[in-house]
Parts: structure tokens; sequence; C-alpha cells
């Protein structure tokens, strides 16, 4: 499970601790009505008159005229933001914050050391009230989109879990504004069609949803369907290389598809070395002709940039992990993660001849393929890639 923890009107509450004065009453954390300043935030007292982030602050005075302004200090919130990762970081090492107060957290490793994922939840929540006197709300669920729904719906001071076989009926009814990442704009097109809840969403067929949204169909259909299979990855691993290809017509023969596989792992592996980066997480991605998705990762047991040994590991996941059936293909993707500059070398001295020859060979290769292009050398059982996306 995911839990994502986010803090209650995180500014205003941090004023209100300080202050017993502000207590109870509505305030926002914000510029000078006198300028155009605008709210940061607003406490639940003043949300109740229409106040939020981003509205004038001139404006949230003329919504409530008693509303007290306090001006930011962002040092005592960057202080308290460091304090609330330390607590997370108590249970699992798996924390990606996302910005000052809010953080996703991977506890399917450690939740049975804390009584598991709803435990955590409360002790999180527990935690931070004691230490900290403030409030957060936490949503668990089992990924990260559905884990940051779960925190928001019913803030504050909620506590809120979505098992796998809830999700359908948690989701259907909610309006498409609560999906993460449909903005203004996306919410007013979809109205536009009379898609008001996810299950509208969820109605329509992929080709209608290529027609809407083009690039993004994917992204919705499998919103709507509470699908999102994203790593937390904790912040200072974020770096990663990834390519991916979708083919101009769908592959349905498995050798075709490792044939382009070999074709990507090689581009990717050249750019790691490009950047002097080493890689331990590799990812394979294959969507299939009907948007469905499947990502297979694992872990290296030590960082390379060798493309032998990223082919090696590539392959493995290949074989082992995705259905050597004849489902065609339309996307292909992978990546590699956990990176970090390698300066020294973590070899065992039994490996250093072969890999020696790797490296050189890795040099070489390099050197033609950015002198006379990417097609002029390739491994035998690799393809051209008609059509590539790299990120
Ligand atoms: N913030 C900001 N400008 C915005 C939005 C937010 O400066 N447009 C700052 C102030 C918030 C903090 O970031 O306190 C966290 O943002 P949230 O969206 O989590 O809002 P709050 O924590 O204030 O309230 P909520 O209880 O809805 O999470
Ligand atoms: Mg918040």
């Amino acid at each position: 499970m995911i839990l994502h923890v986010d803090m209650d009107a995180f500014y205003a509450s941090i004023e209100q601790r300080d202050n017993p004065a502000l207590r109870g009453r509505p305030l926002v954390v914000g510029g000078s009505a006198e300028g155009r300043g605008v709210v940061a935030t607003a406490n639940y007292e003043a949300r109740r008159f229409g106040i939020h982030s981003a509205m004038p602050v001139r404006k949230a005075l003329h919504l409530c005229p008693d509303l007290t302004i306090v001006r930011p200090r962002m040092d005592v919130y960057a202080q308290v933001s460091k304090e609330i990762r330390e607590i997370f970081e108590s249970f699992t090492p798996l924390v990606e914050p996302l910005s000052f107060d809010e953080a996703f957290l991977d506890v399917r490793e450690t939740a049975h050391l804390f009584g598991g994922p709803e435990q955590i939840g409360r002790s999180i929540k527990e935690t931070i009230r004691a230490r900290l006197g403030l409030v957060a709300s936490v949503g668990i669920a089992p990924n990260k989109v559905l884990a940051k729904i779960a925190s928001d719906i019913q803030k504050p001071d909620a506590l809120v879990v979505i098992h796998p076989d809830q999700i359908e009926s948690f989701l259907d009814p909610l309006p498409i504004e609560r999906l993460w990442g449909v903005g203004k704009a996306t919410g007013a097109t979809m109205k536009r069609i009379s898609i008001r809840t996810i299950a509208d969403l969820k109605r329509l067929d992929p080709d209608s949803l290529q027609d809407l949204f083009g690039n993004s169909a994917q992204h919705y259909w499998e919103l709507a369907r509470g699908i999102d299979d994203r790593a937390v990855v904790p912040y200072r691993e974020a770096k990663s290389i990834s390519s991916e290809t979708t083919f101009p017509e769908d592959i349905s023969n498995r050798e075709d598809l490792y044939g382009c596989l070999v074709y990507l792992v090689e581009s990717v592996s050249r750019r790691l070395r490009s950047h002097g980066w080493k890689g331990k997480g590799i990812e394979l991605k294959v969507r299939y002709h009907d948007f469905h998705s499947i990502t297979r990762s694992q872990i290296l047991p030590n960082p390379t940039d060798l493309t032998e040994e990223l082919l090696r590991a590539a392959n493995l996941l290949f074989h082992t992990k995705i259905p050597q059936d004849n489902r065609p293909v339309r996307l292909l993707g992978f990546g590699i993660h956990h990176l970090r500059q390698e300066t020294y070398q973590q070899l065992s001295l039994f490996d250093q001849p072969k890999l020696e020859k790797q490296r050189s060979l890795d040099q070489v290769t390099d050197l033609i393929a950015n002198k006379f292009g990417r097609n002029a050398i390739r491994r035998a059982e690799g393809n051209r890639s008609p059509n590539r996306r790299d990120r």
C-alpha cells in the first residue's frame, strides 16, 4: 500500500500554532492587501467564506472583512517540512516528497513492522500532532493516484483507506475534478461533452479518448480505472533515463518486440554513459493495443552503465515477467533509475577482465555512433526503431 500524507492548511496552521491569539479565527497567509498580494493559503475558518489559495488578498478581505492576514515565514515552514520528512522516514526509506507539506510513502516492505499500513497512517498523524502540534490528512491506497485522492477527500484531519476491492465504488461517483491532474481547462472540456463523474469518463472507448485527448488518452483511461503503477521514488534517487517507442503498427511477434527492446536498451545505456551515470534499477514497459499497460522492474546488485549487463537484465525481465503471448503491442519502453555519478569501481576481481572488455566495446560503439549516427552500429539482434520518444 501507498500512503499520501498532506498537512492541513499548512502555513496557516503553523501561524496559529505559534500565536494562540490567532486560533479559531479566519486567517490567511499571504501578501499585502495594498499591493497585489495573493493568498498562499487560507485556514479552514476562512475557507467558509469562499477564500482559497491564489486569490488576491484584496478580494479575500472583501469576502471576509474580519480576516487576519499574516506574512509568510518561509524559513519556519521549511524547518517544519524537514521535521515531517524525518517522521515519514522513520516508517520507510521510500519517501517521495511532492511539495513542502506532502509526500508519498511506500510502506509495502515495512508495514509489518508497524502494525500495517493503516496503523502507520494513524501513528504518523499522532506523531505529527504530538511533536509538531500540527494536523495531517492521510490517504492509503494500492497506488499513488488513489492515495492522493484519498488524503484530500475528507480533509481536514482525515484518514481514508481504499482497499483494492473498493476502487471502483470509490472512484465512480466522484466528480472528474477530483482526478489528479485534471485542471480547469480539461474539466471544462469534459463537462461540455457531459462527462461529469469518473464513471462517465470510464464509459468512453479508447478511440473516443484518443480523439478527445490525443497523447493524454492513455493517461485518462488509466486514471478513470484507478490504474497507476508509478513507483514511489525517493528524492535523491529521482533521476532516471528512459526511452519508449510507439509503433506505427502494433507488433504481435515476440522476437520482433525483443529486437526493439535491444534497440532501446542500447540507446538508453549510451545516454547513461554520456552523462557519466550508472544505474541500479531497470524498468520495462509494455502497452497493449487495448491500452492495458504493464511495467516490470528490477533492482540490480550493482549500479552499471554497461550495455551488455543492462541487456542481460532486460532480456531476463522480458522473457520471465512479460507474458509471452501474441497480444498486439503498441508501445514498448525501457528505463533506468536509481542513477548516480559513479567515481569508483566496485567490482569483484573475478569479473574484472570480462567487464573491461565490455567497457572497451561500449567506448568504441559510442564513438562510432556519435560520429556516424545511431544506425551505423548496433547489435545484430537489435532492430532499427522507426519512431522513438525519449524522456
Ligand atoms: N501554497 C502556496 N500557493 C498556492 C498553493 C499552496 O503558497 N497556490 C502553499 C501554502 C500551503 C502549502 O503550500 O499552506 C501547502 O499547499 P496545500 O495545497 O497542501 O494547501 P494547505 O496545506 O494550505 O491546505 P490543505 O489542507 O487543503 O492541504
Ligand atoms: Mg496541505
